[in-house]
């Protein structure tokens, strides 16, 4: 590509839409075809949401899936680095219980975490903050929901997912489903390209060279939005409310929200324009894990329903399934029966697509890091005045 390609025509009807559809940058993780969803490295979603979540991990960071010693270095690499300082823990401990958005909880952690940061070295703060972050989770829902300590010492060989799972204490059948699910839930909701509201906040942050901690804990607020991850919690209360599976009352039910001006989560998308890959392979674990669930009868009928709902509306770009629809509803059936917490497995899961690439662009340039970001506001109504 040459400094003189013309990418794109930037019009007057681009402005104030969010930056939809305008290239700002280059992403070496991921990227988003409309149709065939998100790819990592190259590879379609739907290929890796049965591969371990550290494999995923290293996909992103080094854009190649790990051979079989690679993978086993990578993760010994993790789990030497997975104690969280204690002076973060105090501080993460001091919240107390109770009040305020999970969400909320997930950056303050985060930026505790920011204690420990090696100046200079975003590489080696990203991988302490991947390797942290299972503990940090089990703790948040421990300690936020008035549960004490951890019912297991973090234990990282049994893998992020398995060691989350046995440090909030789940056991047998229970743990092994939670497990399952997660696993996969983290794959699929790493990364979506470089545009993301999430991921752009957090390069833009890290753009200034703010610590990774301040630019993930930004990133987590940016995710923390209804419109955005918080979706996956609005979504699973939007089932709840539906509270059938029959197509007629379900039917009547989105028309309804649709005439309160309320929004029918879990359908719609920015960029793809068909169904998401993400829902369709979590449609497929839910008809494997729970296909009586009712719930997940809801959600069956949801997706065969609104989107020809949504479909009445020419405005509505995408009335297709988002990857929100399911995730809520197999989140629920792993035992976790709090939606407000259901974002922070989002944010989780984005903390290492986003870290990834903001390595990237801090390497770019030879090293030197992209330049601070400043995109151009066009000035309206504002005539130059004097006093
Ligand atoms: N329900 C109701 N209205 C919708 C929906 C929906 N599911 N999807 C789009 N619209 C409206 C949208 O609000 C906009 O209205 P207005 O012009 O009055 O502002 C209009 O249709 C055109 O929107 P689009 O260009 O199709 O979509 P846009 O890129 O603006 O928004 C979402 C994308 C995801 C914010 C939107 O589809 C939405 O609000 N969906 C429901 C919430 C949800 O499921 N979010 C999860 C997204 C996934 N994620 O991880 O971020
Ligand atoms: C997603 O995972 O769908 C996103 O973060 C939303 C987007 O791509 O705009």
């Amino acid at each position: 590509m040459s400094d003189e390609d013309i990418l794109f025509e930037v019009l007057e009807s681009h402005l104030d839409t969010g930056m939809r559809g305008i290239p700002v940058g280059t992403c070496g993780t991921s990227f988003v075809d409309p149709i065939d969803g998100v790819h990592y490295a190259g590879y379609p979603i739907a290929d890796l949401a049965d591969i371990d979540p550290e494999d995923a991990a290293f996909l992103l960071f080094n854009k190649k899936m790990p051979d079989e010693n690679e993978s086993k270095n990578w993760k010994e690499n993790l789990a030497e680095r997975a104690t969280i300082p204690a002076d973060s823990l105090a501080i993460f401990d001091a919240i107390g219980e109770g009040q305020g958005h999970p969400m909320d909880w997930l950056s303050m952690g985060i930026m505790s975490l920011a204690r420990a940061e090696n100046e200079d070295d975003v590489a080696a703060d990203a991988m302490n903050l991947i390797a942290w972050m299972p503990e940090l989770m089990a703790r948040l829902f421990m300690s936020r929901g008035g549960r004490g300590s951890l019912s297991n010492p973090s234990n990282p060989s049994l893998g992020m997912a398995g060691n989350f799972v046995s440090m909030l204490g789940m056991e047998g059948e229970n743990a092994v489903r939670a497990e399952r699910i997660l696993r996969s839930f983290l794959v699929l909701h790493m990364d979506h390209g470089g545009g993301n509201l999430s991921t752009f906040a957090g390069k833009a942050v890290a753009s200034s060279r703010s610590s990774l901690f301040a630019s993930i804990a930004s990133a987590m607020n940016a995710l923390s939005g209804p419109l955005h991850g918080r979706a996956n919690q609005s979504c699973l209360e939007f089932v709840q409310k539906v509270g059938t599976s029959d197509s007629t009352e379900v039917e009547a039910f989105v028309r309804g929200e649709l005439a309160a001006k309320r929004p029918i989560f879990g359908f719609g998308h920015a960029v793809l324009r068909a169904e998401d890959p993400r829902a369709t392979v979590q449609m497929k674990i839910g008809e494997e894990v729970c296909p009586d669930d009712p719930l997940f009868a809801t959600v069956r009928t949801l997706r065969d329903v609104a989107p020809r709902v949504l479909g009445e509306n020419p405005k509505i770009s995408n009335p297709n399934a988002n990857v929100d629809l399911v995730s809520g509803t197999l989140l629920y059936n792993a035992g976790f029966r709090k939606p407000e917490y259901y974002t922070t497995f989002f944010g989780w899961a984005r903390v290492i697509g986003i870290s990834a690439q903001i390595v990237d662009e801090r390497n770019a340039r030879g090293g030197k890091g992209v330049p601070i970001y400043r995109p151009k506001y066009i000035a309206r109504d504002q005539p130059v005045r004097r006093l």
